[in-house]
């Protein structure tokens, strides 16, 4: 039973980087106990509310977004705070070394019909060139994450955290509150034969990626058939290509030329793909790496790809020959 704590000091992680996610997965904890009581909770519907992002906002999600921004608040690690439900960064603690940008609840739209959701978070460096409590802090590129995760509150909770070099997934022991490890060094499957999208939206992706997609869905013999699932929760379809192979995508939008992208790149984008490439996958937006893009904007948009290594690299193939 090894715990979180012991494998990230394995890889040379500094003991108040380890504490700061020890931070996050117990107030991830108790989002998980508040998930948990569903109808009898009081915490299931929406607000009056809508966020930044112009969505309206779930109760589930204010409730993850304050416990978080407290817990993180009251740490003294963590300078500044980023959140996909404010419109601005907030100070935390001036001077401090880290900090931590979040999506407190993926997938809202499943919170009222027991689906998957999550929390996405990531943790960079705090920037001493730009004002402690600025959006700039954040205006980094995916390769300056310091550890990204996501806790997912499934069936049971998971988490799945890396600091960069390797992945590991770990089961949240309800009755002690110990995230205890359930899979080391995970390694992305090549070659599975299943994808994740939104195929609603088909008909308004980019024509030779709606061409490539449809190519793999036409008839074909029963043993190179591909398969296709969606959540509808970021979370859990990509942890679902990370325990078995396949690919998820979230491609642009012809419908919506301001916004044509509906995935994060701070809060979705940037923690998935350093996950999924430490495993050994592929992530792309649809103009280069992920982990490459510069964060210009907090709450910048994306599309995304993110996969098996060969399958991430035909579908950003796809894309170049429209581009
Ligand atoms: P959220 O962060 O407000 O929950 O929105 C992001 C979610 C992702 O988790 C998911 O991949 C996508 O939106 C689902 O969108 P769609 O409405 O196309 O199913
Ligand atoms: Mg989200």
């Amino acid at each position: 039973m090894i715990s979180f704590k012991t494998l990230l000091a394995q890889e040379n992680a500094a003991p108040e980087l380890i504490d700061l996610v020890a931070v996050i997965l117990s107030t991830c904890h108790h989002i998980a106990e508040q998930v948990g009581h569903g109808a009898l909770g009081n915490t299931l519907g929406a607000t009056d509310a809508e966020n930044v992002q112009g969505e309206v906002q779930k109760k589930l999600d204010v409730i993850a977004n304050d416990l978080l921004i407290e817990a993180l608040t009251a740490h003294g690690s963590v300078r500044a705070i980023a959140s996909e439900e404010e419109e601005h960064a907030r100070l935390a603690c001036s001077g401090a070394p880290y900090l931590v940008a979040f999506d407190p609840l993926d997938g809202s739209s499943n919170i009222d019909v027991n689906g998957q959701i999550g929390t996405i978070f990531t943790i960079l460096k705090a920037r001493d060139d730009v004002p402690d409590h600025s959006d700039e802090q954040f205006f980094q590129t995916g390769r300056d994450q310091l550890c990204a995760g996501y806790v997912l509150y499934g069936p049971y909770t998971t988490l799945v955290v890396s600091t960069g070099a390797v992945v590991h997934e770990f089961t949240l022991n309800k009755s002690s509150g110990e995230f205890i490890s359930s899979k080391k060094d995970m390694v992305f499957q090549q070659g599975t034969r299943e994808f994740s999208a939104n195929m609603a939206n088909l008909f308004y992706w980019p024509k030779p990626f709606q061409n490539y997609i449809t190519s793999l869905i036409a008839p074909q013999p029963a043993n190179t058939r591909f398969n296709m699932r969606w959540q509808g929760a970021m979370v859990g379809d990509v942890h679902r290509i990370l325990a078995r192979g396949g690919v998820f995508i979230y491609p642009s939008d012809t419908r919506d030329v301001a916004q044509p992208a509906k995935l994060r790149l701070l809060y979705e984008a940037f923690p998935m793909a350093l996950l999924v490439e430490a495993a050994g996958g592929c992530g792309y937006t649809e103009a280069g790496r992920i982990l490459d893009t510069p964060l210009t904007q907090l709450h910048q948009r994306t599309p995304v790809i993110l996969g098996d290594k060969n399958w991430a690299n035909a579908c950003f193939t796809a894309l170049l020959i429209i581009n």
